[in-house]
C-alpha cells in the first residue's frame, strides 16, 4: 500500500499529509483508487504494414510492396469493440503503414477497409472492392490468423505489430470460339488459337494460351462435356469450378452431348493468380458452330412403296453428306444409302430438305424399323442423327403435319387419326417439357402452347396406337 501511495505523490505532498486532518487522507485514498482504475485503462499502439501480396501466402510470409489505396479508394484501418463499434481509426500512409491506440486488454478486431468511417461508427462495412481478395492478417512476419476477411482479432496489454495482405484478382478475358472449328478424330472441339486470355495487377499480362497455370473450369451448358488430357473432366454441380494445374490449351477438348444440335454451346474458366486467388466471376468462351450440321428435323413414314424419310438442315459446314441407316432393333445400324449434301462446298447456311426412299423393307406388318444418319465431314469425322422408329404396319395412314417449325408461341399438329395418340415434347437433354394424350383422336388437330417453353431445339414424339412412331424435330424461338 505504502508504496503505491509513494509512486502516486511526490514526497513532499507525503510529508504534508502527516499534518492534515483525517478527512485529507481520506480524500488522498479515493484518488487512490481513482489512480488504480487510470493505471488499468492504459492505451496499446498497434501498428503494421499493408501488402500488396502478389504470391500470397504461398512464400509463407505477408510480404511485398506496401499500399495505401485499391483502385485509387484510400485504406483504413479501424478498432472495432466487440459492439461492432469504430472506437479508432488512421488512413493508411503511402508507404502501407498505419498506427493506431486502444485500450489494453480489451477486445477489439482490427480491420481493413477501402470506405471511410467516423469514430463511434457502428457495424461498418468492412472489406475491400470485389477485384481484392484477402490473402492474411496477422503478426508482422506471419502466414496470417488463418481467415483471410480482412480482419483480425486481439485482446493485449502490450503493443502489437500487425500485417495485412491483398491481393487484386486476375482478370480474364470473355472469348467466341468462330469457324472453322478444329477437330479431333472423334469431333471433340480443339482449341488452337489462344483463347485463354487475361492479366493481373500482380502478376502482369498472362501469356495467350494461359499455358502452364491454373485455371477453374466450369460445366459447359447443354449436356455439352469437357475433357482435359482424354479425361472427362466432373463438376459437382453447375457453379462448382474444377482446378486444372499446369494447363495447356492443346489438352482441352469440348464435345457437343447428345442430341447434338442444340443451339447454344459454351462454358465458363477462371484464371488463378499468383497468390493462388481465382477470379470471382467465370469467363464464358462461347463456341460457335461446333458441329458441322444443324439438323433441324428427321422423320420417317411408311408407304406401300417403302419408308419416306425427310430431313432438314439449317447450316453445314465442309459436309459431305449422309449415309442412311437402319436397324431391326435400335442398336445394330447398317448402311442403306447415300444422300450427299446440297452444297457443293458442303458448307452453307440456308435451309436445306432432303428426301430418302427406303423400298427395300420387307413387306411385314407391325414391324418397326429404326433409322438414322450418319453425317459425315470431308476429314472424315462424322456425327449421328437422332434415332426415328417407323411402323411398316402403318402403311395407309397419313402423317401428321406440324407447323409452323421453327415456332414462338405455339405448334400445331393436325392430320392426327388413331385411337390412343401419346405426345410428349423433348429437350436437347432429354428432359420431357410437354405431354400430351388423345383418346379417340377425331378432332385430330392439337394445338401446343409454348409460351413457358425456353427457347430451343427439341423433339417432339408422336406414339399412334401404340405401333407407329414419328419423331419431330422442332425449334423454338424466343416467345
Ligand atoms: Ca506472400
Ligand atoms: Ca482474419
Ligand atoms: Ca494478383
Amino acid at each position: 500500500m505504502l508504496h503505491h501511495y509513494k509512486s502516486l505523490f511526490p514526497n513532499k505532498v507525503i510529508t504534508r499529509s502527516k499534518i492534515l486532518p483525517s478527512i485529507k487522507i481520506s480524500a488522498a485514498i479515493l484518488l487512490l483508487i481513482f489512480s488504480k482504475s487510470i493505471t488499468s485503462a492504459q492505451t496499446i499502439s498497434i501498428s503494421g504494414t499493408i501488402h500488396d501480396d502478389g504470391n500470397g501466402s504461398r512464400n509463407g510470409i505477408m510480404d511485398g510492396p506496401g499500399i495505401s489505396s485499391v483502385f485509387g479508394q484510400q485504406l483504413y484501418v479501424y478498432a472495432i469493440d466487440n459492439s461492432s463499434v469504430i472506437k479508432a481509426k488512421d488512413t493508411v500512409k503511402s508507404n502501407g503503414t498505419y498506427s493506431l491506440l486502444a485500450n489494453a486488454n480489451t477486445g477489439y478486431s482490427i480491420s481493413l477497409s477501402s470506405s471511410s468511417y467516423q469514430i463511434n461508427t457502428s457495424n461498418p462495412n468492412i472489406g475491400l472492392p470485389g477485384g481484392y481478395a484477402s490473402t492474411g492478417e496477422g503478426t508482422t512476419g506471419s502466414v496470417g490468423d488463418g481467415v483471410p476477411d480482412f480482419s483480425i482479432a486481439i485482446n493485449s496489454n502490450s503493443n502489437l505489430s500487425m500485417d495485412f495482405a491483398v491481393d487484386a484478382r486476375p482478370a480474364g478475358l470473355a472469348d467466341t470460339l468462330n469457324p472453322p472449328i478444329h477437330f479431333d478424330s472423334i469431333r471433340r472441339v480443339i482449341f488452337t488459337d489462344s483463347l485463354f486470355q487475361g492479366s493481373d495487377l500482380e502478376d502482369g499480362t498472362y501469356t495467350p494460351g494461359l499455358a502452364g497455370r491454373s485455371i477453374d473450369l466450369y460445366q459447359a451448358t447443354n449436356g455439352d462435356s469437357l475433357f482435359y488430357n482424354d479425361t472427362l473432366i466432373l463438376f459437382s454441380s453447375s457453379n462448382t469450378a474444377t482446378r486444372i494445374n499446369n494447363f495447356h490449351d492443346s489438352l482441352l477438348r469440348f464435345k457437343t452431348g447428345p442430341p447434338s444440335n442444340s443451339l447454344t454451346h459454351q462454358f465458363g474458366f477462371s484464371i488463378v493468380d499468383n497468390a493462388g486467388v481465382p477470379e470471382q466471376v467465370p469467363n464464358t468462351i462461347l463456341i460457335n458452330s461446333p458441329l458441322p450440321i444443324t439438323l433441324l428435323s428427321f422423320s420417317g413414314s411408311a408407304q406401300v412403296e417403302g419408308t419416306h424419310l425427310n430431313w432438314s438442315t439449317t447450316s453445314e459446314i465442309s459436309n459431305t453428306g449422309f449415309e442412311i441407316q437402319r436397324s431391326m432393333n435400335g442398336m445394330d445400324f447398317e448402311k442403306i444409302g447415300w444422300q450427299a449434301s446440297n452444297s457443293v462446298s458442303g458448307t452453307t447456311n440456308g435451309l436445306s430438305n432432303y428426301e430418302y426412299l427406303d423400298g427395300t423393307i420387307l413387306s411385314m406388318n407391325n414391324t418397326i424399323y429404326y433409322y438414322r444418319l450418319r453425317q459425315i465431314d470431308r476429314d472424315g469425322a462424322y456425327t449421328y442423327s437422332p434415332i426415328i422408329s417407323v411402323n411398316k404396319s402403318s402403311t395407309k395412314s397419313t402423317d401428321p403435319v406440324i407447323y409452323p417449325n421453327p415456332a414462338s408461341r405455339q405448334l400445331t399438329i393436325s392430320n392426327l387419326s388413331g385411337t390412343q395418340i401419346n405426345m410428349n415434347l423433348v429437350n436437347n437433354v432429354g428432359t420431357i417439357v410437354y405431354k400430351h394424350s388423345v383418346e379417340n383422336g377425331a378432332d385430330s388437330r392439337l394445338v401446343i402452347d409454348l409460351s413457358t417453353i425456353p427457347a430451343g431445339n427439341y423433339y417432339l414424339n408422336i406414339v399412334i396406337d401404340g405401333t407407329r412412331h414419328i419423331t419431330q424435330s422442332v425449334l423454338i424461338l424466343n416467345n
